[in-house]
């Protein structure tokens, strides 16, 4: 028998092996005996060396013709099986239409980003811009637009993360007047903004000092803006947030930026003024910092400090949170850890 005959004949009988075949072992052990290297055509191929020169070349055609056609003879009937065995687990399958679904866990916004929001909504109610400011600021906003010229002893108390002598991660979120002051245009009337965001510094992590924490800026500047004016906007939030029963107190303080510069405290949440552990026995918390903005701050930014005034104040959204939850570290803001997340789901 020629060598082509017996190709045809190899080729027709494992044909009618595959046809019949009925599991992938048994196919994949017909792929090994005939494609593989000691398989059936490998064979054929081997005993071509006794062939005549001229034959050689078209048995060798018709053998890859023959190992091709197996080749897809195979692979087809390897998809046949496989569908063929995904069928079956398939029809054997039942749905228990009365197990309980999945239950898919829904985020709720930050409790920071709760209380920030609550703000921002008062101010937005009072005719404020919200403005977002730069977390990466020039040392010139930061500080010297401040009234915080360099060697100024007060930077000591703002100690920042810098990224060059003049970029620092900003230590504060008053930059932003000075920002947007320079951008306002006072003749189509006056400025009332706050910016929220990031701040950043240099201090070592307590349970009420974060080395990153949030802060909002308060910005006013019209004509003839006094302290009672400032008094009155810080009334309206803090009871807002807090409860119409708060008091608030201006104590003097010192900010570069602002002259008089004040302390601003609330009458306290839990023990209503009569002392307690929370305010440490005094009856008043502390919750923000605050003031008439200094006149060279406003002449820095281009405004006209004899026509104009204004207020500005600083306060820290992290802290209000804390008194206003009764949250006793600060850094439980910033651990992720759903058990303390979960409770302010309060937007449901
Ligand atoms: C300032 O940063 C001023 N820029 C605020 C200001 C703005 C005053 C405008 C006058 C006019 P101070 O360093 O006190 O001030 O910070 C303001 C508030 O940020 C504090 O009352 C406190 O609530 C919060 N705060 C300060 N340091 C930290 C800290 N390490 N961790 C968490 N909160 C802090």
């Amino acid at each position: 028998m020629s060598l082509q005959d017996t190709l045809e004949q190899l080729k027709t009988a494992t044909l009618a092996q595959i046809n019949q075949v009925q599991g992938l072992t048994e196919l994949n052990d017909i792929r090994v005996q005939v494609l593989g290297k000691k398989g059936s055509i490998t064979e054929v191929l081997r005993s071509m060396k006794d062939l005549s020169p001229e034959m050689r070349p078209v048995v060798g055609a018709f053998a890859n013709e023959v190992r091709d056609e197996l080749t897809i003879a195979l692979e087809q009937k390897k998809i046949d099986l496989e569908e063929m065995v995904l069928n079956q687990a398939l029809a054997s399958e039942t749905i228990d239409v009365t197990l309980p679904g999945k239950t898919v866990k829904t985020g709720t916004p930050h409790v920071l980003t709760q209380i920030i929001q609550e703000i921002e909504d008062i101010f937005l109610g009072l005719g404020y811009q919200v403005i977002e400011g730069n977390e990466v600021e020039q040392d010139e906003y930061n500080f010297e637009r401040m009234n915080l010229p360099k060697d100024h002893p007060a930077r000591d108390m703002q100690d920042s993360f810098y990224i060059t002598d003049d970029l620092l991660l900003r230590t504060h979120t008053s930059p932003v007047q000075a920002r947007t002051m320079e951008q306002h245009d006072f003749s189509k009337g006056p400025l009332r903004m706050i910016s929220p965001g990031k701040v950043f510094r240099r201090d070592n992590d307590d349970a009420t000092h974060s080395h990153q924490f949030h802060q909002i800026e308060g910005l006013v500047i019209d004509e003839n803006i006094t302290m009672g004016d400032l008094k009155g906007t810080l009334e309206v939030l803090l009871k807002k947030i807090f409860g119409d029963e708060r008091k608030i107190r201006l104590r003097p303080s010192y900010f570069p930026f602002t002259e008089p510069s004040v302390e601003v405290d609330i009458s306290c949440f839990k023990c209503g003024g009569a002392g307690c552990n929370v305010c440490k026995h005094t009856g008043w918390i502390e919750v923000l910092g605050a003031g008439i903005v200094h006149p060279r701050v406003l002449e820095m930014s281009g405004v006209d400090a004899t026509k104009y005034s204004g207020f500005a104040f600083g306060l820290g959204p992290d802290r209000l949170a804390m008194l206003k939850y009764g949250v006793n570290d600060i850094r439980y803001f910033y651990q992720n850890d759903r058990r303390f997340l979960k409770q302010f789901n309060v937007k449901g």
